[in-house]
């Protein structure tokens, strides 16, 4: 007797598209955390948003690439996983990337001129039959006449049910992408209670939380050989929450670059968690940060199961 919808919307595309940044706008509060650097997102997150009668459940991926390591391959089954599962998919393209990976500002509207990681995506995205639509991100960095050029290219190469012109930052025409997702999901009664918005526990969210500042603060290669668990949780008779997390390192050079001289940037990246951890929680917070070596940590299935990934036999 409802005539209510509910259904995924899988978030796909390439790493520093912008995907988890929109999910946190589509859901208003931040569920999954965001950087600057490529590969920060490792497994799905879900984020649930109430469009009039409909519930929709978008799903953020890890970005997808070309894996070599063992890690990139249990992010990409993760995020091919959850295309595989979902009512629609939707492909996230940094506008400004694209436009400017492939030199092509607005004269082509040939398939051929797209970059390598967006053809490669497309070829996979083709196989599967559920509804696709293309959103270009990013389009406060790009000029008018480059992104429907570059629209055009995205269509030849694949049909998209729709095309949505959006800034993840600054909120730039999702009200339009809700609604029309929301009437592309399938009748059906909603998964969900109505002012649930997440569905990961607090403690891995805080785990995501200390490891998205990991990210801000270390260079390269170093938040990659890095994860973060939550050991302990415990709250405590005045409100507050007790809270102890492991950082693990795959090498003993690597301890001593996050804990930083002296001990500061392992102080920094805790006083950063710790704050927002707090502002999640509502409630304040006692954060114990550990750092560990334990060199073969990213051949580990305990930490991958962790991490909430499968194990990829190689
Ligand atoms: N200017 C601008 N920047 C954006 C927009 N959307 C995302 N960004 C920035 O792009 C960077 C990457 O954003 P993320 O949301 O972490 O990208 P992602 O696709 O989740 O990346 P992975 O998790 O590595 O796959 C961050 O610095 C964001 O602030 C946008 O619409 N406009
Ligand atoms: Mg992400």
């Amino acid at each position: 007797m409802s005539d209510t919808r509910c259904g995924f919307v899988a978030l796909i595309g390439a790493p520093n598209a912008g995907k988890s940044t929109l999910l946190n706008s589509l859901v208003g509060a931040k569920v999954s955390i965001v950087s600057r650097k490529a590969q920060t997102t490792r497994a799905t997150v879900r984020g649930v948003v109430v469009e009039g009668a409909a519930q929709i459940v978008f799903v953020d991926t890890p970005g997808l690439f070309a894996p070599k390591r063992r890690l990139d391959r249990a992010m990409a089954n993760a995020a091919w996983g959850a295309a595989a599962d979902a009512d629609a998919l939707a492909l996230l393209i940094d506008a400004r990337q694209e436009i400017a990976a492939t030199g092509k500002a607005a004269e082509s509207n040939a398939a051929a001129d797209l970059s390598e990681g967006t053809r490669t995506i497309l070829a996979t995205l083709r196989e599967n039959r559920r509804p696709k639509v293309l959103l270009l991100n990013k389009v406060d960095l790009v000029d008018r006449a480059g992104l429907l050029a570059l629209s055009a290219r995205l269509d030849a190469a694949l049909g998209f049910r729709e095309t949505f012109m959006i800034s993840a930052a600054t909120g730039d025409g999702l009200d339009r992408l809700r609604r029309d997702l929301g009437a592309m999901m399938p009748p059906g009664p909603w998964l969900y209670p109505e002012d649930q918005i997440a569905d990961a526990p607090m403690r891995s969210l805080a785990a995501e939380i200390t490891r998205e500042k990991l990210f801000e603060r270390l260079h390269d290669e170093l938040p990659y050989q890095t994860t973060v668990e939550t050991d302990s949780w415990k709250d405590l008779p005045d409100g507050s929450a007790r809270i102890e997390q492991t950082i693990f390192v795959s090498r003993d050079s690597h301890k001593k670059i996050v804990i930083g001289e002296g001990g500061r940037t392992l102080k920094a990246i805790g006083t950063a968690a710790r704050k927002e951890i707090a502002e999640a929680n509502e409630s304040n917070v006692h954060l114990f940060l550990f750092v560990k070596v334990r060199e073969n940590w990213l051949d580990d299935p305990e930490r991958f199961r962790a991490m909430g990934l499968e194990f990829p036999e190689r």
